[in-house]
């Protein structure tokens, strides 16, 4: 079905003009609607893989409950930094095409950019500020009312049973060729299984998380003001070390998570004071100090989850993350473990900006 067509299932505002591919995602297939004219917003048109999620009715139940709940706080100046889903003209806020295949549509926040890496340690401290925020004002709505739209998302027991599946199952070539990074988990698992542990004990309180708050799902204008947060599929009841850890992952590397040359893949101890600082100060005053103590090892843990995750699929023949080159997953997941190396380097030196 044309892109044109499916965009006129929504009751949008403006003629369609063009749509331009947005690549930068893993998972979904995102387009810039651009509307021919000037008076009518541009919007951003999205595909969402249903491989990956089961239920998307309940997926986009989760985003409307949690935009209606944002906009409702925010001040007027920034409600139209919140993101706002289209309805479509058969009242649902998504349309099912033939192939099965659903799509929904949101307003595009015009003159706003995305970094995949960050440029400075200003745009870290925006990102802080922004994802604090975004984490603090959800602290009143209540996580049981969303559906978990991939159950044990960030579950590491559930990943490392992924993993031995996976190893059971590869091909010799690429067993081989990821000999490095298997061992490396193997050596690692244990000592990261804490934060679950403090999960399952009832040490950690289970809130309204976003689990996907890497860099790029930060919107900035062009000045580096940070503006909304974006890419709500993954909001669920979660642990603030998810959204904490994920953001430190992207936002405190040297480099991109595909870069390939691991001498250029370090941690960025100033980045990670700029964005703690941030972040805390936007959302310190709802934490308690069990979770303020183990933030660091929630970052070390992203790192970890997110290597594995890349390994397993590269181990899966990858059938899960969008890939541009056959080891792609491998290099992605050698990146993380790189990353994690050497932020391990400045532990204390973390643990010393949290409580500074
Ligand atoms: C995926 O699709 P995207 O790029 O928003 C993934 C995240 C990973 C991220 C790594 C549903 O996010 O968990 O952190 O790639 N999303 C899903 O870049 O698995
Ligand atoms: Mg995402």
């Amino acid at each position: 079905m044309e892109l044109k067509h499916i965009f006129d299932q929504f009751n949008h505002k403006g003629i369609f003009k063009i749509a331009e591919p947005i690549n930068s995602g893993h998972i979904n297939t995102t387009y810039l609607i651009r509307t021919q004219d000037s008076a009518s917003p541009d919007y951003i048109l999205q595909k969402i893989n249903s491989e990956v999620f089961k239920d998307i009715p309940a997926l986009i139940q989760n985003k409307i409950l949690v935009t209606d709940f944002l906009r409702a706080k925010v001040k007027e100046t920034e409600k139209d930094n919140i993101i706002q889903l289209i309805p479509s003209i058969s009242g649902k806020y998504y349309f099912k095409d033939n192939n099965k295949d659903y799509w929904n549509l949101m307003i595009f926040i015009p003159n706003s950019c995305v970094y995949l890496k960050a440029p400075n340690a200003k745009i870290a401290a925006e990102a802080g500020r922004l994802f604090g925020q975004f984490f603090y004002l959800l602290n009143d709505f209540d996580a049981g009312k969303l559906s978990e739209t991939i159950p044990r998302f960030h579950d590491l027991n559930y990943r490392l049973t992924q993993f031995e599946d996976s190893i059971k199952q590869a091909r010799d070539e690429r067993l081989m060729q990821a000999q490095y990074s298997i061992e490396f988990v193997i050596q690692k698992k244990d000592e990261m299984r804490l934060l679950q542990v403090l999960k399952n004990n009832g040490t950690l309180p289970l809130r309204a998380t976003h689990n996907d708050t890497k860099l790029s799902n930060a919107l900035f204008d062009t000045k580096g003001k940070g503006l909304a947060v974006i890419d709500l599929d993954t909001l669920m009841p979660g642990l603030v070390h998810y959204d904490f850890g994920d953001s430190v992952r992207t936002i405190c590397s040297s480099a991109e998570e595909d870069e390939s040359d691991l001498d250029k893949v370090y941690f960025l101890p100033e980045n990670f004071k700029a964005f703690t600082k941030g972040f805390l100060k936007a959302s310190k005053s709802i934490l308690s100090t069990d979770e303020i103590t183990h933030l660091v090892l929630g970052v070390r843990y992203m790192v970890f989850i997110m290597g594995l995750r890349f390994l397993n699929d590269y181990l899966n023949n990858d059938t899960y993350f969008k890939t541009n080159y056959s080891t792609h997953n491998l290099v992605r997941a050698k990146n993380q473990f790189a990353l994690l190396k050497s932020m391990e380097l400045h532990l204390e030196e973390m643990q010393e900006i949290i409580f500074s």
